[in-house]
């Protein structure tokens, strides 16, 4: 039995380097938002901590599926019976790790973006730009308030932000519940009917579709029919841009 333990260590120790060498690469889409790094942080620390998990079971299971093979003309073998501290020593890992995330990254996490003072995450308070994102079946359409443009599925069908400056989305829905998703910002907020939602995301780097597909709307609720093909491209552009953008599409 001794032998069988080493074995399955070894393979375990070997599975998790090379799971951790896959994981200190840069497999992330583009990281377009302000906070948005902290959540790439977030995700790795998550696959760190499953990664032993993972590879223990893959490990015992895939070692007992040769090892304890049956050999031809053989019976079934007889009954296992557990001992008792090894599902309590497995229930106490686990528990240990699963409380651990809930409380960081989870809640310390969610505090952090609370606390600041311009209201990121899901604040209503102040903002350089406001977009109203209604989320229809199955397209989305953006109104910006303050500069008196619409874009919706005949007008422009992208969404332009300026870079640097804080926007608030105020989302709403007129059907069903969709959810407003941008990936390079690593947010989301679901479009409810009748109901106000806040986002507020600072983009931090230019981009657009043509080169990340992060950069796009994404509804992320299963919606309907066309739920997949619910999507815009977004385009994140210097501030002069932005300001002709808006002329450009106040003349038509
Ligand atoms: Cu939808």
């Amino acid at each position: 039995m001794a032998r069988h333990i080493v074995n399955i260590v070894v393979i375990w120790v070997i599975l998790t380097v090379l799971g951790a060498l896959v994981l200190t690469l840069n497999f992330f889409p583009a990281t377009g938002a302000e906070f948005a790094k902290d959540f790439n942080g977030i995700f790795r620390l998550l696959a760190f901590m499953g990664l032993p998990v993972v590879t223990f079971v893959f490990a015992w299971v895939g070692y007992s599926f040769f090892a304890f093979r049956a050999r031809s003309g053989e019976d079934e073998g007889p009954a296992f019976w557990g001992r008792n501290w090894v599902p309590i020593v497995w229930l106490a890992v686990t528990a240990a790790l699963a409380i651990t995330v809930m409380i960081y990254p989870g809640l310390t996490g969610l505090a952090k973006l609370q606390a600041d003072p311009r209201g990121y995450g899901w604040g209503e308070t102040g903002a350089d730009l406001v977009v109203k994102v209604t989320g229809f079946r199955w397209s989305w359409s953006f109104e910006y308030p303050q500069q008196g443009i619409t874009v919706n599925a005949v007008q422009g069908r992208e969404l332009v932000l300026p870079v640097d400056a804080t926007v608030r989305f105020e989302v709403n829905s007129t059907d069903v519940v969709h959810s407003f998703w941008i990936p390079a910002f690593r947010m989301k907020i679901d479009a409810i009917p009748g109901r106000t939602t806040y986002m507020v995301v600072r983009p931090v780097v230019t981009g657009s579709f043509d080169d990340d597909q992060a950069f796009r709307v994404q509804c992320a609720e299963l919606c309907g029919l066309d739920h997949a093909k619910m999507w815009l491209p977004v385009r994140v552009v210097e501030r002069e841009e932005f300001e002709a953008w808006v002329q450009q599409m106040k003349a038509q």
